[in-house]
C-alpha cells in the first residue's frame, strides 16, 4: 500500500514537471508567432495606409489613423516626427508609448522598420515603427499592438496542458496499477498453489522463478525436522519449558480434565488438607503443567474446593508455590450423576474396555453429558487469552467438547487425548450416539491415543459411521474441509519421580513398609496398586496368588501379597459389587491358607498418598499389574521408576499399553490363572543378576520415554498444526498477497 502511494506521488510529480515544461515551450513559441504576426500586420497596414498618410493634412492623417485602429488588436497609433514630436495620434494611445517615448533606434528606423515588445502589468504590448515618407528623415508611423491576448492564451494553454497530462497520468496510473495487481494476484495464487500442494495432496509443477523461494522454505522445514529429530531423546521439564517458550512465546496452555490435580478437603478438625487423587491422567499431566504453566479447568470435587478459590473460581497450584492456575467448575448433583457416573463411567468406560461389564446407555445421562461438555467449552472460551489458544482436552469425559469449542473458537488448536482404549468399530456401534461422539471428537485438530492399534480402531469407526474422507497416509480424517490428525502418543511418568526426592533408601523402605504391614523383615512381598476398578483384573490377580500358593507350599508363611485398592466411582453398582467381591475373595484365600502369623493377602481398600505408594514400590519384591484392558497403566512405569536399586520384578498384563514398551517385564495373560501363577513363581525365584538386567533396561526406556517427551511431542505437533493453520488461513484469505 505504501509502495503504491509512493509510486503515485512520483508519477504525479513527474507529470506536473513535464506539463509545466511543455506549456512553457508552447507559450514561448506562441509569443514568437504572435509577435511575427503583429510585425507583418503592421507592415501591411503601412503599405496600405502609406500613400494616404503621405499627402494628408494633420486632420486627415488623424482620420486615417482612426481607421487603422479599428483592428481590435491595435491599442493605438501615431504619426511621429523623428525628433519625437507627434503629428497625429489616436485617443487610446497611452502617453508612455507615444512619439516622445520612442527610443533612438526607433526614431532612426530605416525601410525595414523597428519592432519591440514591452511587458506591462495588464499584459504585453508590441510596438512597430515604419517610415511613411520616401525621404530618409521623413515621418514614422507608430502602431501599438495589444499582446495581452497572447498572455491570456498562454494561461488557458497551461491549464489545458495540465488537465490533459493529469488525465493521461491518472488513466496511465490506473491501468498500470490494474496490470500490476492482476499479475501480483496471479503470482501469489501460483505461489500459494505450489506451497499448499503438499497439504492438499495435489501435483503442481513448480515454475523456475519460484525455485529459490521454495528451496529456502525447504531448508527451513529441514531445519525444523532436524530440531524435531533432536527432540526424540533427553526430555526434561527444563527442556519442555524451553521448547514451549520458543514455540508459544510465553503463552500458557489450557487443559480440560474432569479430575483436578489437587483436591481441597475438610480434615475433620476444622482445617483444610490437600489430597492428590489416584488417577493416571493426573499423575501424567500434573508435572507437565508445572513445566509449562497455563490453566487447568476441572470439576471442583473436594468439599472445601470452593472455600479456597478467588471470585473467578481460580486457585494457584501447586499449593504453596503456585506455577499454574486451577479453574474449578461446580457441577450439580444431577450433572455429576448423568455426565460423570452415568454416560462417562457406566457407558463409555465399559464400552471402551474389553472387561465384560455391560455398558449402560441412558438418554437422561446423555443429556447431562452434552450439557456439561457445553459448560466446560464455555469455561475454556472464557479462559482463552487469544483467538487461537492451544487446548489439551483430556479423556472420554469430553468427547463432545472439541466440537462445541470449535463453534466458539474456530481457530483454536484442540488436541484431545483419549486415555483409555478405543474399541473396534463393531463394538463402538453399541453406543446409541456413536455418530455424535465421533463428530464431537473430530472438532479436534489432533486426536491422540496411547497405541497405534487404538488409532486404527478409531479410524475404522469413523469410516464405518460417518461420511468423511480418510487419509491413511497422513493418518487423518477430513470432514467439512477440516482435517483431524489421529496420532499415537504413549503416555508416561515424570522422570525422575518427584517422590524420589528425599525418599528413604530401598533398604529402609523394605523394613519400614514390612513393619507397617505387620510382617517379618525378611518376608517376600508382592504388590498390587490400583483404583478399585473391574478393568484392573484385581480378582484374577488374587486368584493367581492363590494358585501360586496351591502349587508352591514353600512360600507358605514366607510370601505376602499387599493390594492397595483406592475406592473409585463407588456410587456405581458395578464398582460396589467389585469391592465386595474382592473383599470376599481376599478373605476366602486368607481363610484357606491361614496359619498363625500368616494371612497371605493384605488388602487395603483405601487411598494412599503418592509418597506412601512410592515407598511400597521400593519395598516390594514383585509388582503384579494384571489389567484385563488398560490404555497404558502407569503403575507399571512407577514401579520401574522407584527401583533405583535395579531390583524387583514386574509381572505385567499383555492387555496394557505399557506391555508394548516394557518388554523386559514378565508379560502374562491375566485370564490365564495358571500361567500367571507360574510367572509369579518365576518372579520370586528370579536371580538378582537377571532382575538387574531386566530392571536396568526398563529404567533406561522409561527415563527416555518419560512424560515430558509425551507432552513435548504432543505440544510440538499442536504448535506445528497451529503454525500450519495460521499459514493456510493467511494464504487462503489472501493475506499472503499483502
Ligand atoms: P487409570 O485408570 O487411573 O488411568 P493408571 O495408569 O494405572 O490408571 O494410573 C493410576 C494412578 O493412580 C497411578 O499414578 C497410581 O500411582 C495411582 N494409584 C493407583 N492406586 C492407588 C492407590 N490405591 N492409592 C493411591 N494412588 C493410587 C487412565 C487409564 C490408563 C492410563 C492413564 C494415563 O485407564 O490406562 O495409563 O489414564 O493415561
Amino acid at each position: 500500500m505504501r509502495a503504491a502511494l509512493r509510486f503515485l506521488l512520483l508519477l504525479v510529480a513527474s507529470l506536473a514537471l513535464v506539463a509545466w515544461g511543455a506549456s512553457a515551450l508552447f507559450n514561448r513559441q506562441a509569443r514568437v508567432w504572435a509577435e511575427r504576426d503583429m510585425a507583418l500586420r503592421a507592415r501591411l497596414a503601412v503599405s496600405a495606409a502609406g500613400p494616404s498618410l503621405r499627402a494628408a493634412s494633420q486632420q486627415e492623417a488623424r482620420a486615417v489613423l482612426d481607421v487603422l485602429v479599428r483592428d481590435e488588436r491595435l491599442m493605438g497609433s501615431a504619426l511621429c516626427w523623428r525628433d519625437g514630436r507627434s503629428e497625429a495620434a489616436t485617443d487610446r494611445l497611452p502617453a508612455r508609448l507615444g512619439c516622445a517615448a520612442l527610443p533612438v533606434e526607433a526614431r532612426e528606423a530605416g525601410e525595414a522598420g523597428w519592432d519591440h515588445t514591452v511587458a506591462g502589468p495588464a499584459g504585453s504590448t508590441h510596438l512597430t515603427v515604419m517610415p511613411v515618407d520616401d525621404q530618409p528623415q521623413g515621418r514614422l508611423l507608430l502602431l501599438v499592438h495589444d499582446l495581452s491576448f497572447v498572455d491570456r492564451r498562454a494561461g488557458t494553454t497551461r491549464r489545458y496542458t495540465f488537465l490533459a497530462f493529469a488525465l493521461v497520468g491518472l488513466l496511465g496510473a490506473a491501468a498500470a496499477a490494474a496490470v500490476a495487481r492482476l499479475s501480483w494476484l496471479s503470482w501469489t495464487a501460483q505461489l500459494r498453489k505450489v506451497l499448499l500442494a503438499p497439504f492438499r495432496a495435489a501435483e503442481v509443477p513448480t515454475p523456475r522463478h519460484f525455485q529459490p523461494l521454495l528451496s529456502d522454505v525447504r531448508d527451513l522445514v529441514a531445519s525444523l525436522a532436524a530440531e524435531e529429530s533432536r527432540t526424540e531423546a533427553g526430555w526434561t521439564p527444563e527442556r519442555l519449558r524451553l521448547v514451549l517458550r520458543r514455540q508459544l512465546g510465553g503463552e500458557g496452555i489450557l487443559v480440560v480434565a474432569n479430575r483436578e490435580p489437587y483436591i481441597h478437603e475438610h480434615d475433620g478438625q476444622g482445617g483444610i488438607r490437600v489430597a492428590h487423587p489416584a488417577s493416571g491422567l493426573v499423575t501424567a499431566l500434573e508435572p507437565v503443567m508445572r513445566a509449562c504453566s497455563g490453566t487447568w479447568i476441572a470439576h471442583g470435587s473436594g468439599d472445601a474446593d470452593f472455600e479456597v478459590v478467588d471470585a473467578r473460581d481460580h486457585v494457584g497450584v501447586p499449593p504453596g508455590r503456585p506455577v499454574y492456575d486451577l479453574r474449578r467448575l461446580r457441577l450439580s448433583e444431577a450433572e455429576e450423576q448423568g455426565y460423570y457416573y452415568g454416560f462417562s463411567n457406566e457407558g463409555l468406560w465399559p464400552l471402551c474396555h474389553v472387561a465384560h461389564t455391560r455398558p449402560e446407555f441412558r438418554s437422561a445421562d446423555w443429556e447431562q453429558y452434552q450439557r456439561v461438555n457445553r459448560r466446560f467449552a464455555e469455561a475454556v472460551a472464557e479462559e482463552a487469552t487469544s483467538p487461537d489458544p492451544i487446548v489439551l482436552v483430556q479423556d472420554y469425559h469430553f468427547a463432545l467438547l472439541p466440537r462445541y469449542l470449535r463453534e466458539r473458537l474456530p481457530r483454536a488448536t484442540i488436541l484431545t487425548f483419549w486415555h483409555i482404549p478405543w474399541p473396534n468399530a463393531e463394538r463402538f456401534g453399541i453406543c446409541p450416539w456413536e455418530r455424535a461422539v465421533l463428530e464431537g471428537l473430530l472438532g479436534s485438530s489432533i486426536v491422540g491415543f496411547h497405541t497405534q492399534a487404538h488409532c486404527n480402531n478409531f479410524m475404522e469407526s469413523v469410516d464405518r459411521y460417518l461420511e468423511t474422507r480418510l487419509d491413511r497416509e497422513r493418518h487423518s480424517v477430513v470432514q467439512g474441509g477440516r482435517e483431524t490428525l489421529v496420532r499415537p502418543y504413549p503416555i508416561s511418568i515424570e522422570w525422575p519421580s518427584r517422590w524420589a526426592d528425599g525418599a528413604p533408601s530401598v533398604a529402609e523402605c523394605r523394613v519400614a513398609v514390612r513393619r507397617e504391614l505387620g510382617i517379618p523383615d525378611d518376608a517376600l512381598l508382592g504388590l498390587g496398586v490400583d483404583r478399585l476398578d473391574y478393568t484392573k483384573g484385581i480378582e484374577e490377580r488374587l486368584l493367581a496368588v492363590e494358585r501360586l500358593l496351591e502349587r508352591s507350599p514353600e512360600y507358605h508363611g514366607r510370601f505376602w501379597f499387599a493390594q492397595a485398592a483406592a475406592p473409585s466411582r463407588a456410587i456405581i453398582p458395578a464398582y460396589r459389587a467389585l469391592g465386595e467381591r474382592v473383599e470376599a475373595l481376599a478373605q476366602r484365600i486368607n481363610q484357606r491358607f491361614a496359619r498363625p502369623g500368616w494371612s497371605p493377602i493384605l488388602l487395603a481398600r483405601r487411598h494412599h498418598e503418592p509418597p506412601d505408594v512410592f515407598r511400597m514400590y521400593r519395598a516390594a519384591d514383585l509388582c503384579y499389574v494384571s489389567s484385563l484392558h488398560d490404555g497404558m497403566n502407569l503403575v507399571a512405569k512407577e514401579f520401574v521408576a522407584a527401583r533405583d536399586d535395579q531390583r524387583g520384578v514386574l509381572v505385567l498384563s499383555r492387555f496394557t499399553g505399557a506391555s508394548r514398551e516394557l518388554t523386559e517385564a514378565l508379560v502374562v495373560n491375566p485370564y490365564d490363572i495358571d500361567s500367571s501363577a507360574t510367572a509369579l513363581a518365576a518372579a520370586l525365584a528370579m536371580p538378582a543378576l537377571e532382575q538387574e538386567e531386566r530392571m536396568r533396561s526398563m529404567r533406561a526406556l522409561v527415563s527416555e520415554l518419560n512424560v515430558y517427551r509425551w507432552a513435548g511431542k504432543m505440544l510440538l505437533d499442536a504448535t506445528r498444526t497451529r503454525r500450519r493453520e495460521r499459514l493456510v488461513t493467511k494464504l487462503s484469505s489472501g493475506g499472503g498477497a499483502r
